[in-house]
């Protein structure tokens, strides 16, 4: 069942962001005993301020699942993470995204009739070489169900590089999507070599490579990407390097490989966070992530010096879709009893997805 976001009304659109605010404050006093909001780093301010937690989107779903006595979770990120959390939440919880249009356009670039075709494909064409498939969390339950019924495993942006290497030990290849980024920067920091390296485009017959390519090839990457992370580019790196020495430039590995090359380091979310709270006073960053992780790594570090690597904002869009008035429509229905914009995965996809989940969480 496709679910579409319905249209919430003027009440809430016409709504002055301070009263939204207030009336969010209050729901959720109202609703406390039964509520979380849970918010990715990406979000912005005005609904990030109403988080019960903050995190990446493992992070996220595996503490709703741990506060088993909340029945609502209002999960302020993008669909596959409300997926994930529905995956790993029981069934007396309702996972809510409150606006049904935040998608993550990577996660689209994977369906599953495209992903199973080239599996077909590449099975064919591979000979007797078992593949591992390897999906990234940024992909629909129902990838992550193939990838549990292959014997492969979700990967984060935190573990890639040890769930490729958990795969490569029990297989000849790996299939690893959606993102090509994440797949090649983690596979050459493997020390894998870039002629074992292959991309699949996703509309060409043998995603484009010729059989004993295929047959020579160790990681085989899908064509996705992040459209945030692919707006960062190496001549940003090249101009803060001239501008400022002093400058550590640290990036998310969804960024292309040349651009990972030219920094000082990179990582997660929770990684970035980390490395940039943790550095001494006076420490100077050019960061390469959403901008809304960025400007909140400013603001809360006001003793260092913190930059956007590229001169443009770098927002997610769909991310941004979760506004106060969202935020406020769902949790006025709430309170009415009504649970709107409830996110669920199908038993049999779900019980299939968290297989793949647990082979990440045991790695
Ligand atoms: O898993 C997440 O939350 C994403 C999308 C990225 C990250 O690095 O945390
Ligand atoms: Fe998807 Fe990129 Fe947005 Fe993350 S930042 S949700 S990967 S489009």
């Amino acid at each position: 069942m496709v679910l579409q976001q319905v249209d919430i009304g003027s009440e809430f659109y016409e709504q002055a962001e301070e009263i939204l605010a207030e009336r969010i404050a209050a729901r959720k006093k109202e609703l406390e005993e039964k509520l979380l909001i849970l918010c990715h780093h990406y979000q912005q301010e005005a609904v990030y301020r109403f988080a019960d937690m903050t995190g990446d989107s493992l992070k996220l779903a595996k503490h709703a699942a741990s506060c088993n006595d909340k029945p609502y979770i209002v999960f302020c990120g993008v669909h596959f993470m409300a997926e994930s959390a529905d995956i790993l939440t029981g069934d007396d919880q309702a996972v809510i995204l409150p606006d049904l249009r935040a998608g993550c356009p990577m996660a689209d670039m994977a369906t599953l009739d495209d992903v199973s075709w080239a599996w077909k494909e590449l099975e064919e064409a591979s000979g007797a070489g078992r593949i591992i498939p390897v999906t990234y969390i940024n992909s629909s339950a129902a990838i992550k169900a193939f990838v549990g019924e292959q014997g492969g495993s979700v990967c984060t942006s935190s573990n890639a590089e040890r769930v490729l290497t958990w795969a490569l030990e029990r297989g000849e290849k790996v299939f690893f999507f959606p993102d090509e980024h994440l797949g090649r920067n983690s596979a050459i920091a493997l020390g894998i070599k870039p002629e074992e390296i292959i991309l699949w485009k996703r509309d060409e017959h043998l995603g484009g490579n010729s059989a004993e390519a295929i047959k020579q090839a160790k990681v085989i990457l899908w064509d996705g990407y992040c459209t945030v992370h692919m707006q960062f580019a190496a001549a940003h790196v090249r101009e803060w390097r001239a501008k400022d020495p002093e400058v550590r430039i640290i990036v998310h590995p969804e960024c292309r490989h040349e651009v990972v090359a030219g920094s000082d380091q990179y990582g997660s979310t929770q990684n970035i966070i980390k490395a940039v709270s943790g550095s001494p006073p006076g420490s100077k960053w050019a960061v390469g992530t959403e901008i809304n992780l960025v400007n909140r790594l400013a603001r809360l570090n006001p003793d260092k010096e913190i930059h956007s690597l590229s001169p443009f904002q770098c927002l997610c869009s769909t991310m941004y879709r979760i506004k106060p008035k969202y935020l406020l429509w769902v949790l006025d229905n709430l309170v009415q009893g009504e649970v709107k914009n409830q996110i669920t995965v199908d038993p049999e996809t779900a019980k299939l997805a968290k297989i793949a989940l647990d082979r990440m969480l045991e790695i």
